[in-house]
């Protein structure tokens, strides 16, 4: 085996915004607010692959059972000879199912931020599919999508697992889908999308019992205080993730328990007493609702499939 085919490469450097310029324009903001796409360094990857196992968080188990009950008829509508990219790649698991089912795949693209984490499963990855060729890519799938087109130019077709697409407002979700559906050239977008629900059901996925999505919020602040040398203490936050019933999201925080300053940088920054930083938004959809934003960003939303209990979602967009 090749193995140079497996080390992933930085896409497009210039437009890597470093965890502490963000972390210091967040802080100083009113409310303050860190943002989400930094809980995945190698130890909040490795968090939420726990939070996946949760029996509170339903939504990779269903997810999973979808695509492995529909594979055949997926496979028939993303057809063959094709190269799939798959948007914030994480364990690389969920797209197995795709690799198993698809015929003649002539790349696979995982686009992934945490590059250590990226590099180890990549890696299982290659020595499980030996004649897959494969180009994974340390990139944060909110800057520009520019793929370098591959020889013989395969239809294009993005895979979005795990309701990512939550963790954007819905302009900005719009907005996204847009890009993908400009960097996918004609193909298709296999994506996950979290439903709306019993909000106690809701609730309960974001506040587990054992508090490991707590220890995933709060890692934001282990990773700075190791990254940076900020003086977090991180006995002094709250886990906080209510459900908003108005605006259909998770609402994730981290909340000062006291008056408090933290260090980082040399800067200062104070809290109150019950002072909250926001830390992400997780929004869900029906499946009209998300049809119609697919629609926005100029997607022809064709198949839709759901479990018994519409816990779940997985669409099928063409881009014509
Ligand atoms: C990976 C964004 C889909 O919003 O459910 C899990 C992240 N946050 N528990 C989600 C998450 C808290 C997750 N997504």
């Amino acid at each position: 085996m090749d193995t140079s085919l497996a080390r992933p490469s930085h896409a497009a450097p210039a437009w890597h915004e470093s965890f502490s310029n963000s972390l210091i324009a967040g802080l100083g903001k009113t409310p303050k607010e860190i943002a989400c796409k930094y809980f995945y360094d190698e130890a909040g990857s490795h968090l939420f692959e726990r939070i996946c196992q949760l029996p509170e968080y339903y939504q990779t188990r269903t997810e999973t059972s979808l695509l492995f009950r529909h594979a055949d008829e997926i496979a028939r509508l993303i057809g063959d000879d094709v190269e799939i990219v798959e948007f914030g790649a994480g364990s690389l698991r969920k797209v197995r199912i795709l690799l198993d089912a698809v015929a003649n795949i002539r790349a696979y693209t995982p686009l992934d931020i945490s590059g250590d984490y990226l590099t180890n499963v990549v890696q299982v990855l290659a020595a499980n599919y030996p004649a897959l060729f494969l180009r994974p890519l340390i990139a944060d799938f909110t800057g520009p999508l520019e793929l370098a087109p591959l020889p013989g130019n395969p239809r294009r077709i993005g895979f979005f697992p795990g309701s990512t697409i939550g963790n954007f407002k819905p302009a900005a979700a719009v907005a996204l889908l847009g890009r993908m559906r400009a960097s996918l050239e004609g193909g298709g977008l296999l994506i996950g999308v979290d439903l709306a629900k019993d909000p106690a059901r809701l609730h309960a996925a974001y506040n587990d019992s054992t508090g490991v999505t707590a220890r995933f919020n709060k890692n934001l602040l282990v990773r700075a205080n190791r990254e940076l040398g900020a003086d977090f203490d991180l006995d002094a936050f709250a886990h906080y993730a209510p459900y908003n019933p108005v605006e259909h999201r998770i609402e994730m925080y981290l909340v000062s328990l006291k008056r408090q300053r933290v260090t980082l940088c040399g800067k200062h920054f104070d809290f109150v007493a019950d002072e909250p930083v926001h830390t992400e938004d997780s929004h869900k959809y029906t499946i009209e609702s998300f049809r119609e934003m697919a629609v926005r960003a100029g997607f022809n939303p064709r198949a839709v499939w759901t479990d018994e209990e519409r816990l779940f979602s997985v669409h099928w967009l063409e881009t014509r």
